[in-house]
Order: structure tokens, then sequence, then C-alpha cells
């Protein structure tokens, strides 16, 4: 996974041999320009990271190499990757129940993120119900009925065209009168475009007040997933992202762009279509992933 960042730099920092060889950072610092765009890394964000690069290598008051590089780099990434580090763990939530609205355009991923989540939460040993919120779309209700047995997690549903609000309501109540953790509410997905959609949106989170309320972004469309975020932000409100579908040919670059120009947690990290596979999201390991050490 994120092989695509991962083979060329380690291509790139592989070539040049070991930290006494001089190399011409400048052309290194465009060859790593180049290799993040290429990865959907926004163009102001990778400017950022090779300047950033530029500072810590010339404070080092000497001529640098490329494990010197390779380290700039890495640790500035890790420092970008830091500031979308999730400030609660949400399986640590002592709240009962602590409801959680995901939000997102279509096909993104929401529904299968749920069972996830679900999925994730009995296996901590905790009780957690779905809410069928995306009365919306046809056959979401059955879709999200069967990921609910797949992961033996009860679903709340009313009827197709039914009022998402009411659904997320019935499954707050059920949740409270039998000390149930947690309450997952999906929703349909929304173009951002479409203001009767965001309406019905705001009255799901009035009516259900989530304690958190999560975007869901598919990784694969890259930089766009800045203006998805920027226009939930502005109709809806949302606390953190969830970015999904980092085994397809995403190509990662958006993991990092979200991270630094979102300016909003980010919770999770989907990784293919199965119930186990979602990981958190750990700046470390995902910045030690992209920029490799030396084999
Ligand atoms: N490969 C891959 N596919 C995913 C991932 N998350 C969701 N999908 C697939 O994306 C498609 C749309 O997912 P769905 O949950 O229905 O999206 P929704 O419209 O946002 O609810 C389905 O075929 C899912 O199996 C992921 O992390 N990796
Ligand atoms: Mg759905």
């Amino acid at each position: 996974m994120f092989d695509g960042l991962r083979k060329k730099f380690a291509a790139l920092f592989g070539r040049g041999g070991g930290s006494e060889e001089v190399v011409k950072r400048a052309e290194v610092e465009e060859k790593i320009l180049e290799i993040l765009l290429e990865a959907d890394v926004s163009l102001e964000t990778a400017e950022k990271i090779v300047k950033r690069m530029e500072e810590r290598v010339r404070a080092m008051g000497r001529k640098v190499g490329m494990n010197d590089l390779r380290e700039a780099l890495r640790s500035v990434v890790v420092e970008m990757l830091q500031g979308a580090r999730p400030p609660v763990d949400i399986m640590e939530q002592a709240k009962k129940p602590y409801v959680i609205l995901f939000l997102g355009i279509n096909g993104t991923g929401k529904t299968t993120t749920i069972g996830k989540m679900a999925h994730l939460i009995k296996k901590s040993g905790r009780r957690v119900v779905i809410a069928a919120g995306d009365t919306f779309r046809a056959g979401a209700i059955e879709q999200i009925a069967i990921l609910g047995e797949q992961v033996g997690v009860s679903v709340i549903k009313h009827s197709s065209g039914g009022d998402p609000a009411a659904v997320a309501y019935d499954a707050i109540e059920h949740a409270a009168s039998r000390g149930i953790d947690f309450v997952l509410i999906d929703s349909a997905g929304r173009m951002q475009t479409n203001r009767n959609l965001m309406d019905e949106m705001k009255k799901i989170k009035r009516v259900a007040k989530p304690d958190l309320t999560l975007l869901v972004i598919d990784a694969v469309v890259g930089q766009d997933a800045v203006n998805q975020a920027r226009a939930f932000a502005e109709a809806v409100g949302f606390d953190g992202v969830i970015l999904t579908k980092l085994d397809t040919d995403a190509r990662g670059g958006a993991v990092i762009t979200v991270a630094e120009e979102v300016g909003k947690p980010i919770y999770y990290l989907g990784v293919g279509q199965g119930m186990d596979d979602l990981m958190p999201f750990d700046p470390v390991w995902y910045a030690n992933r992209i920029v490799p050490s030396p084999e």
C-alpha cells in the first residue's frame, strides 16, 4: 500500500549512496517536488514540504548527503501529519451512547466504513447500534442491514424515503434505553452543490446532536478532497475525516494534503472492502511507510 510514493522515494534516495556523499541538493529537491505532485499532493503543500526541508538541511550548516535529505523529508512529513492526529480515541469514549454521524458525497464509502467501525467497536467488547440514515438511495437500507448482519450489529431502520433524522432519533433512543455504547448514523450521499440535501443533513445534525461528525472522503479524488471538505465545512460542519480506498490506485498524497489543508484530524484510513480493512491513522507509521529507511 502507498507503494507509489514509497517506491519513488526509495529509488531516489537509494541511488545516492551514503551520507558522506555530497549531492546536488536543488536537483534532489526538484525531484521530490515532482514525486509529491505525481502522488496527488497539492502544489501548495508540496512546495511547503520542500521549503521546510530546505530550512532543515540549511540549519545543519554543512554539506548534506542523501541520508540528510531523506531524514529531513521524513521529519517534515511526520510533522505535517502530526497536525492531523486525532485528539480523542473514539474507542475509549465514556459518554453513552457516543453518537457518530457519517457524512460525505455518494460512493465515498460511508456505509462500508460504518460496517467496519461497528465491527471494530464490537471487537473491542463494546456495544453499538447502526442507524440506517440513508433513506434516499434505493438499496441503501438493505446494504447496511446486510453489513449489520455480517458483523452482528443491530440496524435501526425505517422505510425507504423516510425522514433520516427520525431514524437517527430512534436509534439513539434505542441505545439509551439499553445501555448501548455507540450509535453510528449513516447518511445519503450528498453532492455538495445540492442545497436541499445539505439542509436535510443539518436537520439530522440538529436532531441527533452527534458527539462526533466524520466526513468520509475517497482518497482517489486526490486534491478534490480539500474542496469536498471545504463545502461540507461550510454547509454542515464536521469534526474529522476518514479517508477511504487507500488500497486502490489512490496515490497516497491525499493523506498529506488533507492533513495539511483541511485543518481537521484524520481518524481512520480505509484500506479495502472487507470489514477488517480500517486502520487508525498513525502519522509516524504513515510517514515511515512513504519515506522508507534504507533496507
Ligand atoms: N477498495 C476499497 N473499496 C472501498 C473502501 N471503502 C468503501 N469501498 C467501496 O466503495 C463502494 C462504495 O461504498 P459505500 O460504502 O456504498 O459508499 P457510500 O455511498 O458513501 O455509502 C463499495 O463498493 C465499497 O465496497 C476502501 O477502503 N477500499
Ligand atoms: Mg451509503
